[in-house]
């Protein structure tokens, strides 16, 4: 029994290895796919040029009260729960100063010189209720640095390497796989041993994510380095960017592979199969653009390959930098100078870099925890993934190879 199976696996295993590293010397010895890493890569450390540049101009500090005194008392917020939070401390003591008791606690909580913040994630609202004089001149350079980084780390990452890479990788380097050996005939060579044309486009898949995979991984790796040493903070590295940077790449790996076989039964459908893809990736970027300006709140995205992908980023968000949403609305906030809009509501002065962070950042918002929605979303675009194999194979099975 076990020399049976044994024979089963290793025959398994030749006819896979054989067309998997076929498929990988092909890529080795075609011009265009170093162009296309290469223009990918160059594209990539191009866009992490403004962010070092960005790193390494001071912001300018501004006196947000009007006091005369510049970045005197810093936002100090800490571990803000659901519900009621007394946080804050008047740096400065132009609060403590103050003359008389009410003048102290003017948000009437018995607590002299605090902020006072109502947090109700159900409903994903924060409220605001400052002291006199509390947090008032936040550090615009120290704020901006923090928020512009992770920022960067999440528009590159989501957009420039989850949806860009996803799609680019695979429109040039998937489309053609079976495609291309259909017109060139070579196909007859692959199709002349006994072997189903499910397991073909398996195994060719499996040659493309042996290019494409360690190639994305390698690049989050190498912006891991960079950003994590050029960032800001008080220690050399910043270790609590590898857990995004990491599903950064998983979330690019699995688009990548689901584009690439969508895109690889494309080419079998039709000869121009790539201008399915070109739409496909038009539909896609819209799909791209409400998972990100809706902040994770549109059911819309569930109807795409990026929507997961992003669900999957903002999980190892959630979980790698807890403080990400405390760090928006204390920047969004930015020290409570502003007017009133028509309403009476407040209208805020944000911080530098926090309207950007805010942009880039979503709550995976599948009403579980972090991980559980990283896990889900890895499941869907898994499934996705096998699906679009299912559909690409029966079509390769009813195609006349001439
Ligand atoms: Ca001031
Ligand atoms: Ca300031
Ligand atoms: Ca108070
Ligand atoms: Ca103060």
């Amino acid at each position: 029994m076990s020399t049976k199976m044994d024979t089963i696996w290793s025959k398994l295993d030749r006819k896979s290895t054989a067309i998997a590293e076929f498929t990988m010397r092909q890529y080795r010895t075609r011009i265009s796919t170093w162009v296309v890493l290469g223009a990918a890569t160059v594209a990539i450390f191009l866009m992490l040029l403004f962010y070092i540049e960005a790193m390494n101009t001071e912001i300018e500090a501004i006196d947000n009260d009007g006091d005369g005194l510049i970045n005197e008392d810093d936002i100090d917020w800490d571990n803000l729960q659901d519900g009621v939070n007394y946080v804050g401390e008047d740096d400065d003591g132009d609060c403590e100063n103050l003359d008389t008791t009410s003048q102290r606690d003017g948000n009437n909580n018995k607590n002299e010189c605090d902020v006072l913040i109502i947090v109700d994630t159900l409903n994903g609202t924060t409220y605001i209720y400052p002291d006199a004089n509390v947090d008032e001149d936040p550090d615009e350079d120290k704020y901006g640095k923090e928020a512009g980084h992770r920022a960067f780390i999440l528009g590159i990452g989501k957009f420039g390497i989850v949806y860009l890479l996803g799609i680019f990788l695979p429109l040039f380097l998937a489309t053609g796989l079976i495609r291309e050996e259909m017109s060139d005939g070579t196909i007859h060579y692959m199709l002349a041993k006994p072997i189903a044309r499910g397991e073909v486009l398996l195994y060719r898949m499996l040659g493309y994510i042996g290019l494409t995979w360690p190639y994305i991984l390698g690049l989050c790796g190498l912006m891991c380095l960079i950003t994590g040493f050029t960032g800001p903070g008080d220690g050399i590295f910043r270790w609590s960017d590898i857990g995004v940077w990491m599903t950064i790449a998983w979330a690019a790996m699995l688009v990548s592979l689901v584009y690439g076989t969508i895109f690889c039964a494309f080419g079998i459908i039709w000869k121009n199969g790539v201008i399915l893809a070109i739409l496909f990736a038009a539909w896609e970027l819209g799909m791209a653009f409400v998972a990100i300006l809706s902040g994770g709140d549109s059911p819309i995205r569930y109807f795409s390959v990026i929507g997961w992908g992003m669900i999957i980023v903002d999980s190892g968000v959630a979980i790698c930098w807890p403080d990400n949403w405390q760090l928006i609305q204390s920047g969004l906030w930015g020290g409570g100078q502003g007017t009133e809009n028509f309403l009476g509501e407040p209208e805020y002065v944000p911080l530098p870099g926090a309207e950007p962070l805010d942009v880039f950042s979503g709550s995976p918002n599948l009403g579980t925890s972090s991980w559980l929605s990283l896990i889900i979303s890895t499941l869907v675009l898994v499934f996705q993934g096998i699906m679009s194999w299912f559909v690409g194979q029966s079509i390769f099975k009813g195609k006349e190879v001439d």
